[in-house]
């Protein structure tokens, strides 16, 4: 489908699970901007920071936005394996997950039911209709699962920003941060049935945005654009130090933009199983069906998930400017 056809379309329904986080901001005014998708919430996880403020963040970026009107679930504070030593991210995106920017306290507060209730509740009101996308760890999800056997069935699709196939992690050479961050939640999701679709970092270190994009963005009159070149300055220094790059990955926003349109990247089907413990915790590996094995392995038998293997981009950086930039 066209991105014309799918704005003469309904747009589709999404929920963004997510961990604020600087290209989570990116991603969630991307989304906004979007006329493919219809943002109908918002839950929140540890990841980039704890909890309690991707909490505060995400309110704090929808009255920025001033879309008020979506609703912000609280996720869970600690791993589906109740694991409360959590892996975050702040040296990535500063001690506030919004580049160090000392921004006031959002006005408005989290609605009474918890992420995974929310989830619940709104796969059952539109069966088969709502888009998850998941840009942090996987426990929110993984715990709909767990509560409502007939989640996997009601949700229309999982798209998730999660796992480094057949390349490097970025939090060690082994794994990704998001199924690092809970590697058995991301086990229940990828083995859930649903309709997951994988975007991993071999696809979204394809996606950079550079410090002319930056440079543009910033002479912007755009609704976001004065913003997000505030909050930009720390996750450009980090990708320099540890990428050796002029730019930043766009890990979430292109994660969104292949919810609002598949089209933007091509993928392969196969069995992924996550390595839940030992030096290779986190590891995603997809099996592709090459051999058929005489014995029966931990992925026989599992339902298949869809994971990106290219990705268009060029058309997705073009879009993340385009929508950052309108008014
Ligand atoms: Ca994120």
């Amino acid at each position: 489908m066209s991105f014309s056809d799918a704005m003469a379309a309904q747009p589709k329904k999404i929920i963004i699970d997510t961990d604020p986080g600087i290209d989570d901001a990116m991603a969630i005014f991307v989304a906004l901007q979007s006329p493919e998708v219809e943002v109908i919430g918002l839950t929140t996880i540890y990841g980039n920071v704890y909890t309690t403020l991707a909490t505060t963040n995400a309110l704090h970026l929808l009255e920025v936005a001033g879309r008020t009107d979506i609703p912000v679930a609280e996720g869970s504070h600690v791993s589906i394996t109740n694991n409360k030593k959590l892996r975050i991210a702040d040296f990535v995106h500063g001690k506030d997950g919004l580049g160090n920017q000392n921004f006031p306290p959002p006005k408005g507060k989290p609605i009474e039911q918890s992420a995974a209730k929310f989830l619940i509740e709104q796969a059952k009101l539109y069966p088969g209709k709502v888009t998850v996308v998941a840009l942090g760890p996987l426990t929110n999800i993984a715990l709909a699962i767990q509560r409502d056997p007939a989640f996997s069935k009601n949700i229309g699709q999982i798209v998730l920003l999660g796992g480094a196939f057949l390349v490097n992690g970025n939090v060690n050479p082994a794994s990704e941060a998001n199924i690092f961050g809970d590697p058995d939640a991301a086990d229940i999701v990828f083995t859930s049935g649903a309709d997951v679709v994988a975007v991993g970092i071999n696809v979204t270190h394809q996606v950079v945005f550079t410090d002319a994009d930056r440079e543009k963005l910033s002479r912007s009159d755009g609704k976001f654009a004065q913003y997000l070149c505030k909050i930009l300055d720390v996750y450009f220094s980090y990708h320099h130090d540890a990428y050796n790059i002029k730019g930043v990955y766009l890990h979430d926003p292109a994660t969104i933009l292949a919810a609002a349109d598949p089209s933007l990247m091509t993928y392969t089907e196969g069995v992924v199983r996550v390595q839940t413990s030992g030096i290779t915790k986190g590891l995603t590996i997809l099996y592709n069906k090459q051999k058929r094995f005489g014995e029966v392995t931990e992925w026989t038998d599992k339902p298949t998930v869809k994971v990106a293997v290219t990705a268009d981009a060029p058309t997705l950086v073009k879009l993340v400017m385009e929508r950052l930039m309108d008014s």
